[in-house]
């Protein structure tokens, strides 16, 4: 069972404000495969390769196949006991947001009720020429690259490598970040900017910060409490701690 700082419990439950920006990582024990480990999926595929738009201009064929195959596997995974413990979690803190780089939507799907995707979601698309919704889950067992009505290709409705991520979602991240009283980020290896620069807008604001993952990353430095341990194990006991405090 990992050791968790009384200091985290305390803190928690003095909060009014609390982020937990989550990764890969978050989502490794449900069996979404992460992007830098060991068989990771960028140890596979370079991100210049795949994930992103002139990969997709000039084959979209395989970059669409690629992402059919990611969803073939995301689409059959569950939340986690770390998953669910954020979810129990919202009750006990004031507060909760999460922030994920995560395009899976088991934040969601746990029960999650403010989630803020800054990478987009798997189980959407869109028209790269008109914008053009298309999120019907049909769409997500099509081999065959689909067309817009305009004569488009439909996209998998993520962030790209060199694309803006999404303003209003940015926005109202980094606000959070800069009025959070505790900043937990579990299961990033923190290299992808800028969601890897939300922990250090949080430890500027004086935030507590926390690090839950099993190794050092570069925003190991910038964390209060660093727990070297999974999400899957931290989370509850975290849960449970707070609940043994709020009942007294
Ligand atoms: C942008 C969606 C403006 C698609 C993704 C040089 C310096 C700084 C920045 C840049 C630079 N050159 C280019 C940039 C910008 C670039 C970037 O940051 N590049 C990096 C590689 C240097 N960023 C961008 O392009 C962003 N856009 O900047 O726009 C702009 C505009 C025009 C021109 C320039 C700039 C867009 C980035 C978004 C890319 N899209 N995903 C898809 O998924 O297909 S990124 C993708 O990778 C994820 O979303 C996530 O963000 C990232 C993966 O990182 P992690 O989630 O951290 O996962 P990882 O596998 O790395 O780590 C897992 C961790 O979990 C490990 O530490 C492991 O120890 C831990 N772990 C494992 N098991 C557990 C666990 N922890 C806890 N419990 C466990 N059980
Ligand atoms: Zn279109």
């Amino acid at each position: 069972m990992p050791t968790i700082p009384s200091s985290l419990v305390d803190r928690l439950a003095r909060a009014r404000c609390v982020v937990v920006s989550t990764g890969a990582g978050m989502s490794a024990e449900s069996g979404v495969p992460t992007f830098r480990a060991e068989g990771g999926l960028w140890t596979k595929f370079k991100p210049e390769e795949l994930a992103n738009v002139d990969a997709f201009l000039r084959n979209p064929q395989m970059v669409w196949e690629w992402y059919q195959s990611r969803r073939d596997v995301i689409l059959n995974c569950s939340p986690n006991a770390g998953h669910t413990a954020l979810v129990e979690m919202e009750p006990l803190v004031q507060g909760l947001t999460i922030v994920t780089q995560n395009i899976d939507g088991l934040h969601a799907a746990a029960g999650s009720t403010d989630v803020i995707e800054l990478h987009g979601n798997i189980r959407r698309n869109f028209c790269q020429q008109c914008g053009e919704r298309y999120d019907d889950a049909s769409l997500l067992s099509m081999t065959e690259i689909p067309s817009c009505s305009c004569g488009g290709m439909i996209r998998p409705d993520v962030v790209w490598f060199g694309e803006m991520l999404p303003e209003k979602a940015l926005a109202r991240a980094e606000r959070l970040c800069e009025e959070a009283d505790v900043f937990i980020s579990v299961g990033t290896s923190g290299v992808v900017y800028p969601a890897a620069g939300l922990a250090l807008v949080a430890h500027q604001h004086h935030a507590f910060t926390v690090e839950i993952n099993p190794e050092e990353t570069p925003l190991t430095p910038y964390a209060n409490v660093a727990i070297s341990a999974a999400a899957g194990a931290v989370l509850p006991e975290v849960v449970r701690l707070l609940r043994e405090r709020t009942a007294g």
